[in-house]
């Protein structure tokens, strides 16, 4: 199956990179989103999100003619949703992008074209895509009634790459294609081994949804553990740090690394869309997501409890991301314990947030100089590269409180 041109659906974290990847393999490729001024900026042959190398790999698509924006969906022989699935009240999945981007290319489907639906999804996510596009194009016929016949082909296929990494592992990672029947699967395959170097491994839509759901429920319970480990070290005195990488000398132990909490838009997301289904079930995987969530609380009660014995401390607090070497703030545990610092008026808080410079309002960033000279109490929220050379003699008068084992 030939793909002349490909549309892409949502222009963000995924979408963009995946867009130009296509277009450096000399695609045609239409970006579609609703952002006017993602369409611009990427139409200028820049780029409005921050990812290394993205910027070169766009501009040269641009202007090689590969790559274009738009708002409104045009025809293309396979489409790709990369949209935001954000959860809504009681953590329950929000499809309502997905359900408008299919709204929005079921006009301009015509028979033989293939629609992939890339977004971390709940289970049952693509069969419902399915039925909007069926329901704007009875004429047409999908898998979801006519299998392996249909004029239509669909497929689950969630992108898993990591951000700061994203051109590297589009690339390199192994791929999981979940189709709605097996032309689905084979036609998802013929697309992306246009630029997949790693193996495109074959499944039903179902699998290939819970299959990205269970990666990040691993992660978030693995995290949960390590963050459990680091509140019961605490009242035990010992150095968490230090257990975890003597229990990691265990030929069958791999406990990650404690921290203030979990951000990001995935990890702290996704594990919901399993508990929201079967909530009965996912007792572990709720629990993990709890201790997470609580984890920014204990730091923010730590701070307290330290600063007791300060009339009006100033409270320097190093780093504000999400992880460490990047200036994603999306729902950074970081953030959160800064905030709610400011909001409890125990001192004066310092933050330091070295990789973000422009258009940052919400409350002074400083230099972290002057964080290290005025700070009683050094709160390490994010293991950046510029926090790992500060000299720890000099800090010998202050308190020092490390979620990150910066200092261990
Ligand atoms: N974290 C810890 N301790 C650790 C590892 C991470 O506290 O040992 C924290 C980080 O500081 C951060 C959060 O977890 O706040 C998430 O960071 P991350 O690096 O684990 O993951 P993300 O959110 O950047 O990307 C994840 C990746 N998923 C997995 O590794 C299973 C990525 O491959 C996915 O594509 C991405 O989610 C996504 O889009 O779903």
């Amino acid at each position: 199956m030939q793909f002349e041109t490909i549309s892409v659906i949502g222009l963000g974290y995924i979408g963009l990179p995946t867009a130009a990847v296509f277009a450096s393999r000399k695609k045609k490729v239409i970006g579609v989103d609703v952002n006017q001024h993602a369409v611009d900026t990427i139409n200028q042959g820049r780029i409005h999100i921050i990812e290394p190398d993205l910027d070169m790999v766009v501009q040269a698509a641009v202007s090689q003619g590969y790559l274009r924006a738009t708002s409104t969906p045009e025809s293309a022989d396979a489409f790709l949703i990369a949209v935001p699935t954000p959860f809504k009240d009681g953590h329950h999945p929000d499809l309502s992008y997905i359900e408008a981007a299919s709204k929005a290319i079921a006009p301009v489907l015509k028979k033989g074209d293939l629609v992939i639906l890339e977004s971390t999804s709940p289970v049952g996510a693509t069969e419902q895509m399915a039925d909007w596009l069926a329901e704007v194009r009875p004429d047409l016929t999908f898998p979801q009634t006519h299998g392996e016949q249909s004029d239509i082909r669909v497929a689950h296929c969630p992108e898993r790459v990591l951000p700061g990494h994203v051109l590297r592992e589009l690339v390199q990672n192994d791929r999981v294609i979940g189709g709605m029947s097996s032309k689905c699967s084979q036609a998802a395959v013929g697309l992306y081994k246009t630029f997949v170097q790693g193996e495109c491994i074959i499944t039903n839509a179902r699998t290939a949804e819970m299959c990205k759901l269970t990666e990040n429920s691993f992660r978030d319970v693995n995290i949960a553990f390590a963050n459990e480990l680091s509140m019961i070290c605490d009242k035990q005195g010992i150095n968490v740090w230090e257990l975890i990488s003597l229990a990691n000398r265990h030929p069958r132990v791999n406990i990650l690394q404690p921290g203030p909490g979990v951000g990001g838009h995935c990890i702290a997301v996704d594990p919901w869309f399993i508990v929201a289904a079967t909530p009965a079930e996912a007792r572990l995987i709720r629990t993990a997501r709890e201790v997470n969530d609580a984890k920014p609380h204990w730091v923010l009660n730590k701070v307290k409890v330290k600063s007791g014995r300060f009339n009006d401390p100033v409270i320097g607090c190093l780093g504000l991301a999400f992880k460490a070497n990047i200036d994603d703030l999306r729902e950074s545990p970081a953030m959160e314990i800064v905030r709610d610092l400011i909001k409890s008026g125990i001192g004066r808080v310092m933050a330091c947030e070295p990789n973000v410079h422009d258009n940052f309002e919400e409350f002074p960033l400083y230099d972290l100089n002057e964080v290290l000279r005025e700070a009683d109490i050094l709160l390490m929220l994010v293991d950046h590269e510029e926090f790992k050379g500060i000299d720890r003699e000099s800090l010998k008068e202050k308190v020092l409180i490390d979620t990150r084992g910066v200092w261990r």
